[in-house]
């Protein structure tokens, strides 16, 4: 089973390289990749930051598979199970959904109050993605970016065509920034280029990374990240991160827009 490519949306210009605050009207303009980015501020607070990381250092971080620079995180992702069986990343999703609810249930769950802040501003139903064979996908990372990221994308309908979140229209990412470094907290560039399939040609082999004159002349967005704010972008759109002088701790999902309007989320 695969999926028609959704058709990118190029040729928007953004006019205005800031993110906007979360809103209907915000959340069509992201979906549509008319802005580079949407913003919650004060999502979180730093009681609930810390309380967080402080839990999720105590069940502990693992290196994502095969990541160069590496990256730490505690969940699964489709990202390391493409091209090995799909049921083997429903066989880790169970586990991962329990080791979350541990870590949430003793700080809170961004998850939950992401959820139901979309619910409430999109007006339309919000689920963590469920495969009808092979059941619920694990949504929510928490994760250490601190060396940076080659540029890439992350969008389903390229990298994981025969899973069932390779269905949605657009696909955007939210990171709730927990831990950062003042003075560096490694940013994270968004360019207006969304992935369309003759980019594979600027891919660098054996790495999920794109080479740089991939995005030629692109407008760049640079987000700063900021504690207890929460970012949500376009991953078709390729990005990167900057290494960071510090810790730099996320939670983190996929999240996407299937063609009856839902919205579905996904690690
Ligand atoms: O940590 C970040 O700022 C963004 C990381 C990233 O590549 C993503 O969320 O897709
Ligand atoms: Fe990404």
């Amino acid at each position: 089973m695969s999926h028609p490519l959704p058709a990118a949306v190029d040729g928007v210009s953004w006019e205005v390289l800031a993110a906007r605050e979360l809103d209907r009207d915000s959340w069509g303009q992201l979906v549509r990749n008319e802005i580079p980015a949407v913003v919650i501020r004060d999502f979180a607070t730093p009681e609930e930051c810390s309380r967080l990381v402080e839990r999720a250092q105590v069940i502990g971080f693992e290196a994502y598979e095969q990541v160069v620079p590496p990256i730490d995180r505690i969940g699964a992702t489709v990202f390391e199970h493409v091209g090995s069986d799909v049921s083997s990343y429903f066989g880790k999703a169970e586990h991962c959904r329990a080791i979350q609810a541990e870590i949430f249930s003793q700080s809170f769950s961004p998850m939950d109050r992401l959820m139901s802040r979309l619910r409430q501003t999109v007006g339309v139903p919000v689920q963590v993605a469920a495969d009808p064979r092979h059941g619920s996908y694990c949504a929510g990372l928490i994760r250490r970016i601190e060396n940076g990221t080659l540029l890439h994308i992350d969008f389903a309908p390229a990298e994981q065509p025969d899973w069932w979140v390779a269905q949605v229209q657009a696909q955007l990412a939210w990171n709730l920034y927990l831990e950062l470094d003042p003075e560096n907290p490694g940013k994270t560039y968004v360019y207006n280029r969304p992935w369309t399939p003759a980019d594979e040609a600027y891919k660098i082999p054996d790495t999920y990374g794109y080479q740089p004159s991939v995005v030629g002349s692109a407008a760049k967005y640079t987000l700063k990240p900021t504690r207890g704010d929460v970012y949500i972008f376009n991953t078709r759109n390729f990005h990167e991160v900057d290494p960071s002088g510090g810790r730099r701790t996320t939670v983190t999902s996929q999240m996407g827009t299937l063609p009856d309007g839902r919205i579905i989320l996904w690690s």
